[in-house]
């Protein structure tokens, strides 16, 4: 049985993947400061340490023992670091190098959470994981450090790692409360009370949405694909759908007509957002995730 640690285990994806490490006969550990995440959400049968993962006396402490780390935990919200640079940096990027540096001198690999955002508003879709990178914004910017480091750590240090590309992840247990919330969140939370949902532009930007069941999937395969050559991969599932495809799908799902009020585009978001899935040997044999 190994002794795996999730870090944002009491998040929406990190939930979920820990539901998944238990079931397969993992112990799971959990590092979270209950910022975003619910104590709610933690999986039956883990532990939780209540902590800061840019604190790397933590995270030392939370890695005792652990054979393998799964690092989710981080201010996962463009807007926020727009609002407060230094202290989302320290928690998206400082805390990654802490990770890094505690799974170095415990011998266990790291497979932790990209983004989509470290391409910025590169056009040439879908974009492969080999696009060039050019991120937009500070947590796009945190995300490609993530990276940087992670390869770093493999050339000097031996670390094994692996970065997930995540695209628009949607799914059971994303809260639809915050502005920021993904757009599936809110849509469905709206539209299933008979609400209007609020099109942000004329509702053709386009996303690449992943399922959250499929997004654990790709972590549990990650984890045997880590190496110090520190790869990186899409999350993601190559279909475009527009935000108004998504309104009228959903609320067609609720029997209802959507009702739809237009409201000004968000200041300098993308158009499009198209990637390509990066293949993850033994994925295709991994067995799905059920929820
Ligand atoms: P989430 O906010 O639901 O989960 C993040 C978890 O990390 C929360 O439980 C929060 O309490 C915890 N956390 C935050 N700061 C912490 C700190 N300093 N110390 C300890 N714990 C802390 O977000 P999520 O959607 O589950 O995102 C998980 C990961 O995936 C993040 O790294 C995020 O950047 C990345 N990601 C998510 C999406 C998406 O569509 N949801 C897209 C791209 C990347
Ligand atoms: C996603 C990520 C973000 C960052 C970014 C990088 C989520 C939740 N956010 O932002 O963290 O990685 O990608 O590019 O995954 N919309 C509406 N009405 C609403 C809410 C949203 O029209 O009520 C639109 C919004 O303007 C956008 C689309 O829906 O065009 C998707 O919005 P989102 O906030 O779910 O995700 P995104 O792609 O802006």
């Amino acid at each position: 049985m190994a002794t795996i640690l999730v870090t944002g285990g009491c998040g929406f994806i990190g939930s979920h993947l820990c539901v998944a490490l238990l079931a397969r006969g993992d112990r799971v550990r959990v590092l979270d400061d209950l910022s975003t995440g619910s104590e709610s959400n933690l999986a039956p049968g883990a532990s939780l340490m209540i902590g800061d993962v840019a604190r790397p006396d933590t995270v030392r402490q939370a890695m005792v023992g652990v054979d393998a780390v799964f690092h989710l935990a981080a201010v996962a919200s463009v807007e926020r670091g727009v609002q407060d640079p230094y202290g989302t940096h320290c928690v998206n990027l400082s805390a990654t190098v802490a990770v890094l540096d505690a799974a170095r001198h415990q011998g266990a690999p790291v497979v932790y959470a990209s983004s989509a955002a470290v391409y910025g508003d590169a056009t040439d879709l879908p974009l492969a994981d080999t696009t060039a990178t050019r991120p937009l914004s500070a947590y796009g910017a945190d995300k490609l450090g993530c990276e940087q480091h992670a390869r770093v750590a493999g050339h000097t240090h031996g670390v094994r790692t692996a970065g997930l590309r995540f695209f628009n992840v949607y799914g059971p247990r994303q809260d639809p409360r915050s502005p920021y919330s993904g757009v599936i969140s809110i849509f469905c939370d709206r539209l299933a009370a008979g609400r209007e949902v609020v099109v942000f532009g004329d509702g053709g930007q386009t996303r690449d949405f992943v399922y959250v069941g499929d997004v654990v999937r790709r972590l549990l395969a990650a984890l045997p694909a880590a190496s110090t050559a520190a790869p990186v991969f899409n999350v993601c599932t190559g279909q475009p759908t527009s935000v108004l495809q998504l309104a009228q799908t959903i609320a067609a799902l609720c029997g209802q007509d959507a009702r739809i009020r237009y409201d000004t585009p968000r200041a300098g978001e993308i158009r499009d957002s198209l990637g390509r899935p990066s293949p993850i040997a033994g994925l295709a044999e991994a067995p799905p995730v059920t929820l």
